[in-house]
């Protein structure tokens, strides 16, 4: 996994907005309606002004993406139907781990939405140098960074930006500053979010606070062609709800550190080294924020993570060795009884070693390829673990205690991409690729039924099987990048048959589900699209359909994202922009059975955008979400899990967010 430096925001889009965040330039180029030229990979999101604190909402904005939302801060993201463990979501180039077993700390949690500089996916398979276990693809997302400066002088620069929002209250800021000549550059980074209780039309989702802070220190040394990095961030999570799960965070406090070194080496290669560290503590409770609590529980939680990464590159080729290591704890206690515990998951391990082997290029006149393998063992364990509990729970400890939980997969994954021009205006893409997936910690080794599922939040328990197999997956994708000067047009389709797929299956002890290995098949369609009407209007969206089935049994895939449209019309001006964007989703009916899943049906949205620059170095935005206050239930919100809301029943699906007005200031120097 090399860093990328920069990730190239889409030329197709690369002129709509000002790059009002970036720091490596003081002056910002004035709107214009957008001029078209082919896709780039990664597909980066058009740069955009949040309207939340949450980057999860930005995510959303992409082809085939979506966002499995537990909580304001919890948006565990979805692409094309897999989640969670199943997709490589990269922060600053750092595959996290997660402390929490529900994934309260998704990676997208990590990087609060002032700081974004770019989120963007690989559109289809990801390349195997993109990571490793990209069964369900590589999303990266990248905070600001400041550049390098021109000469020996050291320049100041920096970039503050500052959201308040209606729904809930919600006060944003993040803020970087810089000193750079063009040997060192020295980064401050800094973000605070704020919130209260979310609204929708006919009460409050309780509990739906939120309050983080990060601080982050950067600096990097180049001469000549060597360049070394360092990037150490804090997150400091506080209580925040997380309605769609059992318990809410209390806190997620932690460090990140990401260091490396790049050099240019004479014959033309280049060769990278990396390490990174993750120590996170987090720990979740079902009282503090919720008004009735029956029998108190708190789960402290902790993961520690190391990595290395070693990357060489000449000419057409790359190749890579990884390796990681996480080691994760969760116990359970109760407040008012001192005597009860339940040791979660103790020391469970789980290390991966990889390597692969990756060749871009062109094979005649006509084609291009980008094919690589990529093998990996991982290794996994887990210590004893022990409940005050007798009978049953006493009985399962005993007997997880006494089984062989060590175990060790390999994992062999091929991607091939090629690409054509038809003509001027049109590109050809056909992918193939067989991707792998080791278990997840919680699939292997949750001992006890409970609700630690790495966030499905589908609210049924789950038991973990030690002896589960890796998932396989054969992926086959067409598509078209159609790009003439005023209109845009990029469909792929794609399939997805995967064996050993892991789901819960009923069977377990006290009605739980177990970890199973089954098959199912995912399939669906994606697009981005743009016209430039004339040099003022502009017209744009993605639609996005996914279907997920079981093909051992008649059940749908659980939590599958429906039918979605997003559609802009926009009107553009040198210093303003004023955009209308309609967000319309159809039903859901093809739910899961065995998850108890509830069907959803189909709505529109409405929502206001718009900036103004009000001077080289400050920007104005603004806008309204969900302009017509419209009551809805977003598929992938989960069910209410909170006793004592007179306005949401415990069970039922999650009302979407009422209207918010918005308002953000956005300033560089
Ligand atoms: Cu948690």
């Amino acid at each position: 996994m090399i860093r990328s430096k920069t990730l190239p925001l889409s030329l197709l889009f690369s002129t709509l907005l000002p790059a009002i965040a970036s720091a490596e330039h003081v002056t910002l180029p004035s709107m214009s309606v957008s001029t078209t030229a082919g896709e780039r990979v990664p597909y980066a999101l058009p740069q955009s002004s949040p309207s939340s604190a949450d980057s999860g909402e930005l995510f959303k904005k992409l082809p085939g993406a979506d966002i499995n939302q537990n909580g304001p801060l919890t948006s565990i993201v979805q692409y094309r139907g897999m989640y969670a463990d199943r997709v490589n979501v990269q922060i600053d180039g750092m595959a996290l781990s997660a402390a929490g077993p529900n994934r309260m700390d998704s990676p997208l949690g990590y990087l609060p939405a002032t700081l974004v500089d770019s989120i963007s996916v690989y559109r289809g398979i990801a390349p195997v140098s993109s990571g490793i276990e990209t069964i369900g693809g590589t999303v990266k997302a990248e905070s600001k960074q400041a550049d390098y400066g021109s000469g020996e002088d050291v320049e100041l620069q920096g970039s503050l930006s500052s959201l308040y929002a209606t729904n809930g209250d919600m006060r944003s800021l993040g803020a970087i500053t810089s000193l750079a000549n063009q040997h060192h550059r020295l980064q401050l980074s800094g973000s605070v979010d704020r919130a209260h209780d979310q609204e929708f039309d006919g009460g409050e989702i309780i509990p739906s606070e939120a309050e983080r802070d990060t601080l982050g220190l950067a600096y990097g040394f180049r001469q000549g062609n060597t360049e070394v990095d360092f990037d150490l961030k804090h997150l400091n999570t506080g209580e925040t709800g997380t309605p769609a799960l059992p318990m809410d965070i209390m806190a997620i406090r932690g460090e990140t550190f990401n260091t490396g070194i790049t050099r240019q080496l004479d014959n033309g290669a280049e060769i990278t080294a990396r390490l990174n560290y993750q120590d996170v503590y987090h720990r979740m409770d079902n009282f503090s924020l919720r008004p009735d609590s029956m029998m108190q529980r708190q789960n402290d939680a902790d993961v520690l993570a190391k990595g290395i990464e070693l990357g060489y590159r000449q000419g057409n080729w790359q190749f890579g060795i990884d390796a990681d290591s996480a080691e994760h704890n969760a116990d359970i206690s109760d407040p008012t009884n001192a005597m009860f515990f339940v040791q979660n998951f103790n020391e469970v391990e789980r290390d991966r070693l990889s390597a692969f082997a990756e060749w871009t290029g062109a094979l005649n006149d006509d084609w291009q390829m980008q094919s690589g393998l990529r093998l990996t063992h991982v290794r996994m364990d887990a210590g004893d673990v022990g409940t005050n509990m007798t009978g049953m729970p006493a009985t399962l400890a005993n007997n997880f205690n006494s089984s062989d939980r060590s175990q060790d997969d390999t994992l062999a994954d091929i991607a091939m991409t090629f690409t054509r021009s038809l003509n001027s205006s049109l590109d050809l893409e056909l992918g193939l690729a067989r991707k792998e997936r080791a278990p997840s910690y919680q699939e292997r080794y949750l001992w006890l039924p409970l609700e630690a599922t790495s966030g499905l939040a589908d609210g049924r328990t789950y038991v973990g099987n030690v002896n589960l197999d890796p998932e396989t997956a054969y992926q086959f994708e067409i598509g078209l990048d159609w790009h003439s000067p005023r209109f845009a047009f990029s469909p792929r389709v794609f399939y997805h048959h995967v064996n050993d797929y892991i789901q819960g299956v009923a069977g377990g002890p006290m009605d739980s589900l177990v970890f199973s290995n089954v098959d199912a098949k995912l399939y669906g369609i994606d697009t981005n699209w743009l016209w430039a009407l004339s040099d003022h209007w502009q017209l744009d969206g993605t639609v996005s359909y996914v279907r997920g089935k079981r093909r051992d049994s008649d059940d749908n895939l659980y939590r599958i994202a429906p039918l979605t449209a997003r559609t802009q019309l926009s009107f553009i001006q040198p210093d303003w922009r004023l955009g209308v964007e309609a967000v319309t989703v159809a039903e859901q009916n093809q739910v899961s059975a065995v998850n108890d899943e509830q069907a959803t049906s189909g709505y529109a949205i409405f929502n206001l955008s718009g900036e103004y620059q009000l001077s080289q170095s400050l920007q104005l935005q603004g806008g309204i979400n969900n302009l017509l206050d419209r009551k809805y239930r977003n598929h992938l919100g989960g069910y209410n899990r909170v006793s004592g809301n007179e306005d949401i029943a415990v069970g039922e699906r999650l009302p979407g967010l009422g209207r918010s007005i918005y308002v953000g200031l956005n300033m560089n120097w």
